[in-house]
């Protein structure tokens, strides 16, 4: 499964798992590397110093590349920003935002830049600016989430960049994998079926809803606030949408969620918390190690496409 991608990161499979908030933490991310994929440490709203310490510990299981997810509406981005030229990580991703007053710093210190992009106009912008490849990500995808869906946005971002393209967003198989080559992508990005992976340190309660989870069971909240949200349905997002379909304010509607990713991922808080998820959480059907996972994805692809 050679592509411009495996070709650009030097890693053997064109797969990369998502850099989830909570979610990638070091263990993840190095069994992800290990297995021959790209794993990501997701920095979310954590300060520099986080990042550095996850960083250090990924570095000790694994000599493989990984990356660093920043998300770019939290506090803390110019310190993480920082922290990845300082600790010499490999790749950066980058979210819910435009990177571009990293772009030189990381482009210097030959940092390769990945940023998510949800729409078109992002992604050319981020070709302008030096980017090494786009992540486009569909809606089908799990937490922040933009418009377009991964059977229309891959291919136009395909026609309007020269950059290898990366699909994301409801991706939990070979089907998935060899559709997205179809629609001329050069690797994927999924998050959902490495939250259940034995690497992964999320509180059981959140890997059961998502083995139980049935095709229509997430929800989005958040899109009168312009902060859409795709999580697995319950209490939270029952009352969360009932109150914004009453009009309530962005405060009291951000009161509801404050907190309720880590709620979920650390305190296994499913009722209340916050259970973010992909539209293909009801493929998910059992814990593998990320080796078996990544081996069977690659089997699967495989078998599809005869290569
Ligand atoms: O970033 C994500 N997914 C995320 S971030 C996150 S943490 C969070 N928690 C609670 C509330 C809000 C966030 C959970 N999931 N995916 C990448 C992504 N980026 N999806 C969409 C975008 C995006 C959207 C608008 C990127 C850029 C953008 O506009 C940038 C611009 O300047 O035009």
């Amino acid at each position: 499964m050679k592509t411009k991608l495996t070709e650009l990161l030097g890693i053997q499979y064109p797969i990369i798992q998502g850099g989830m908030a909570w979610v990638a933490e070091y263990h993840l991310a190095a069994a992800v590397s290990e297995a021959g994929g790209l794993g990501l440490i997701g920095a979310a709203s954590a300060p520099g110093e986080w990042v550095r310490e996850q960083v250090r510990k990924a570095k000790e299981l694994t000599t493989k590349p990984f990356g660093v997810n920043i998300m770019l509406m939290s506090p803390y981005a110019d310190e993480v920003a920082g922290v990845i030229v300082e600790e010499g990580v490999q790749v950066v991703t980058t979210g819910a935002g435009s990177p571009e007053k990293y772009m030189s710093m990381w482009k210097e210190a030959g940092v390769k830049v990945i940023p998510v992009t949800a729409s078109v106009a992002l992604a050319r912008r981020m070709e302008r600016c030096g980017a090494d490849a786009v992540v486009a990500e569909g809606t089908e995808s799990g937490g922040h989430i933009g418009e377009s869906t991964t059977m229309t946005l891959i291919p136009q971002v395909v026609d309007a960049v020269e950059l290898p393209v990366i699909a994301a967003g409801g991706i939990a198989d070979g089907r998935g994998i060899a559709a997205a080559f179809m629609l001329g992508a050069q690797g994927v990005q999924m998050g959902t079926c490495f939250i259940v992976t034995k690497e992964s340190q999320v509180h059981e309660n959140y890997k059961k809803c998502i083995i139980k989870a049935k095709d229509i069971d997430t929800r989005v909240t958040g899109r009168s606030t312009g902060h859409p949200v795709r999580a697995l349905r319950n209490q939270m997002t029952k009352e969360y949408l009932r109150r914004e379909q009453e009009g309530a304010s962005f405060e009291e509607l951000e009161n509801l969620t404050l907190g309720g990713l880590r709620k979920a991922v650390v305190e296994g808080d499913v009722i209340n918390g916050s259970v973010m998820s992909g539209q293909i959480a009801g493929l998910v059907k059992e814990e593998l190690s990320c080796e078996e996972l990544i081996q069977k994805l690659v089997r699967e692809t495989h078998a599809l496409l005869g290569v």
